[in-house]
C-alpha cells in the first residue's frame, strides 16, 4: 500500500514567487543545465522548511517531491522512500548526484558548495554559537515532539508532551539569545540558527504553546517573517499545502 502510494509522487514544479527569488542568484550549476535539485519535502514539517529557506537564500532552484507523512499510513514508510532516507524522514535533497538528509547537514553542504549568502558567519565564536542554537533546536526540541515520538504517547498527553519539550527548549534558547541576538539569532545576519527557529517557533504556535515568556524568540521570528526566503517557503504556500491552510 504505501509502495503504490510512493509510485503517485509528483514532481511539483516550485512556488512561481520561489522561482522569481531564485533568478536573481541562480548559481553556476543551474546555468550549466545540471538536473534540478530535488526536495523530499512535507508543507508542515520543520526540519523541510529549514531547508526550504536555505534553497530560497541561496537562490537554488529545485523540484519538490510531496512526501505525505499523513497519508496512506504515512509515505516515508514507503520502500520507495525508505530506500531515499532509511530514517524515513523528510527532508531528503537529491543534489549534486548525491542524495542527503540530515536538515543541517543538508544546510552545511550548501555552505559549503554555494557559499553565498552566507548561513555560517567567519567569525568562529558566532559560528559556534549558530551551530549551537541550531543543535538545541534540532537536536534538543525538535525530535521529542516529532510524529513517530508523539505516536508513542497516549493521545491525551500528547499536546502537553508537545508544549513541555517546547517549554523546556525555549526557556533555554530564550537565554541563549539575550547574550548572541543581535537583529536576527546570532548577529545581524541571517544565519543557519534561524532556518531552525522560525519552523519552531511555527511548531510552538501548532502545540498552542504561550510564547509571552519568550521576548526575545518572539521578536527575532517577527523580524525574519517578513522576509521573502521565509514568507515564501511558509508552510501556507507550498505545492502540496491543502487549499484550507493557504495563505
Ligand atoms: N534530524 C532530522 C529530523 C527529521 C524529522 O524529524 N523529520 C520529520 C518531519 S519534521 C519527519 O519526517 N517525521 C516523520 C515521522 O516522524 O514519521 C532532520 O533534521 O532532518
Amino acid at each position: 500500500m504505501c509502495g503504490g502510494s510512493a509510485r503517485r509522487w509528483k514532481r511539483v514544479a516550485k512556488d512561481s514567487s520561489v522561482t522569481k527569488a531564485s533568478r536573481a542568484h541562480r548559481p553556476a550549476a543551474s546555468k550549466r543545465r545540471e538536473p534540478r535539485p530535488i526536495l523530499y519535502s512535507y508543507f508542515r514539517s520543520s526540519c523541510s522548511w529549514r531547508v526550504r529557506i536555505a534553497l530560497a537564500l541561496k537562490g537554488i532552484d529545485y523540484e519538490t517531491v510531496p512526501i505525505n507523512l499523513i497519508k496512506d499510513g504515512g509515505q516515508q514508510f514507503s520502500k520507495d522512500f525508505q530506500a531515499l532516507n532509511p530514517m524515513k524522514q523528510v527532508p531528503a535533497l537529491k543534489i549534486d548526484g548525491i542524495t542527503i538528509h540530515q536538515s543541517l547537514a543538508i544546510i552545511e553542504y550548501l555552505e559549503e558548495t554555494r557559499p553565498t549568502p552566507r548561513l555560517l558567519p567567519q567569525d568562529p565564536k558566532k559560528r559556534a554559537s549558530v551551530r549551537m542554537i541550531s543543535d538545541l533546536i534540532a537536536g534538543g526540541i525538535q525530535p521529542l515532539q516529532n510524529l513517530s515520538v508523539l505516536k508513542q504517547v497516549e493521545e491525551k498527553f500528547q499536546l502537553t508532551w508537545a508544549q513541555n519539550a517546547i517549554i523546556s527548549g525555549f526557556n533555554a534558547l530564550e537565554q541563549i539569545l539575550q547574550s548572541t541576538a543581535g537583529t536576527y539569532c546570532v548577529g545581524d545576519e541571517v544565519t543557519m540558527a534561524d532556518l531552525c527557529l522560525v519552523p519552531q517557533v511555527a511548531n510552538a504556535e501548532r502545540f498552542k504553546v504561550d510564547c509571552t515568556p519568550y521576548p526575545t524568540i518572539s521578536s527575532i521570528n517577527k523580524r525574519l517573517l517578513v522576509l521573502e526566503a521565509f514568507q515564501v517557503t511558509h508552510p501556507c504556500r507550498q505545492p502540496d499545502t491543502p487549499t484550507e491552510l493557504r495563505a
